[in-house]
């Protein structure tokens, strides 16, 4: 028999691929390269089914005697291998940002005679529109809170950007670019309470209760799948706490992260303007240990602030802290800090990275914001938080098209920066 070879994600098995498979068999004995977990993550997005359980499935369909992990795009070292008589493919990738790899596939099965078939593409199923059903259905909120943890702990970085209503929450979820061959999107949303706060019209001073924040929270659990981080605010008494924590997790958020502040609780972005109290090491620990308690499960996950950099307490007191928050049982550190040049976080993240017991590091680059994720993941941090941009963009826009209207006594200047009425008519379906 001869030896045909076929590369897959089968992250949503659909008729296409069996298209694919059905011709491979026809040619001889199919081994597919099926992607790994990160391949998938790290051109698209976290998969559905891990690869233990695609494998599975994919081992299944008649004609496959075998399924070997493909642990690049690239399937040349899998080919050099194996020395198929046979690549198949779909056609798609004539063309676009796969072409490079379609050329290496032939250069490299040149060498011992082997033909690359291609099968036509099958228009009419699209992933995209596979994923909006899967949306449809829905997803428990068990499966939604563990996302997180998983991502954390096999992707750098985990990019999270800020919504604070149903609306954000949708464009976090569905907007993607593609970029050298890989697509890019966002793993998850951030409810902020400076965003949540001003989107009611209110300051930032936990004066927005848990009640209302629960409402946002699950305006945007009701139309999104991706996991969710809550800004707990200095996270209230610890026995008020504890209620929050089980109510999140009961949800299916992933995480809280709670800053290590008390009093009337200001943003950190005033730095020391305003005053700034940070809680003492033991009580906070103890608030930590709590929360741990309160939880039901270890998915979801208890993540400490500390504020010692934007209080003025300085960096051996966040180092110290960032100790005494992992000895009580945190899962993760989040150090912030104001400084438009980025130095605190590099010289925090020095420090933090000697320690053995490190756990996950999240950082909100909103000041020092010239630094780009590459230089952040080289700096050992995990999950970068984009805390309050969609907000901030839309505001001005919105300010401009009211002053638009007064200005010219009508509206027909202002639509020019508006979406066509046909557009927003029908950017949720189902209005129809
Ligand atoms: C928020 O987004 O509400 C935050 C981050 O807490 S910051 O505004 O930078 O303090
Ligand atoms: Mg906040």
């Amino acid at each position: 028999m001869k030896k045909v070879y076929v590369a897959m994600s089968a992250d949503i098995i659909h008729q296409g691929h069996l298209k694919v498979i059905d011709a491979a068999r026809n040619l001889g004995d199919v081994i597919v390269g099926l992607h790994t977990d990160d391949v998938i993550r790290d051109y698209w997005r976290n998969p559905i089914m891990k690869y233990e359980e695609r494998k599975e499935v994919v081992s299944n369909i008649k004609g496959i005697v075998s399924v070997v992990p493909q642990d690049s795009l690239d399937q040349v070292p899998n080919l050099i291998e194996l020395k198929p008589d046979y690549v198949v493919h779909g056609d798609d990738w004539l063309e676009g940002s796969q072409k490079e790899l379609r050329e290496r596939v032939i250069d490299a099965i040149k060498e011992w005679g082997g033909e690359l078939v291609e099968t036509p593409y099958t228009h009419g199923v699209s992933i995209s529109k596979l994923d909006e059903e899967l949306m449809q259905i829905g997803i428990t909120p068990q499966m939604r809170m563990k996302g997180l943890k998983e991502l954390i702990y096999s992707k750098k970085p985990v990019r999270i950007l800020e919504a604070h209503n149903g609306l954000t929450g949708l464009i976090v979820e569905k907007t993607k670019v593609e970029k050298d061959g890989k697509i890019k999107e966002f793993d998850g949303m951030w409810i902020s309470s400076l965003c949540d706060s001003t989107a009611k019209g209110k300051p930032d001073i936990e004066l927005v209760d848990l009640t209302s924040r629960l409402n946002t929270i699950n305006d945007i659990l009701e139309v999104t799948r991706k996991p969710i981080i809550v800004d707990g605010d200095t996270g209230g008494q610890i026995e008020h706490f504890v209620y929050t924590v089980k109510t999140l997790e009961r949800l299916g958020v992933s995480a809280i992260i709670i800053e290590d502040k008390t009093g009337l609780k200001k943003n950190s972005l005033f730095g020391t303007d305003v005053i700034q109290t940070q809680d003492t090491i033991e009580h906070f620990s103890d608030k930590i240990r709590a929360g741990r308690e309160a939880r039901a499960t270890s998915d979801f996950m208890i993540i400490s602030r500390i504020e010692s950099l934007i209080a003025g307490a300085g960096m051996d007191d966040a180092i110290n802290r960032a100790k005494a928050y992992i000895e009580a049982g945190t899962d993760g550190i989040m150090i912030h800090s104001k400084e438009k040049d980025g130095k605190e976080i590099v010289e925090f993240c020095r420090r933090y990275n000697e320690f053995e017991n490190r756990v996950p590091l999240i950082v909100v680059p909103t000041s020092y914001n010239f630094m780009k994720e590459d230089e952040l993941v080289d700096l050992g941090i995990n999950v970068i938080i984009y805390a309050n941009h969609l907000i901030r963009s839309a505001y001005p826009a919105m300010v401009n098209t009211a002053k638009s209207i007064l200005e010219n006594e009508r509206s027909k200047e202002a639509s020019v920066n508006c979406m066509p009425i046909k557009e927003i008519l029908t950017l949720i379906p189902g209005g129809m």
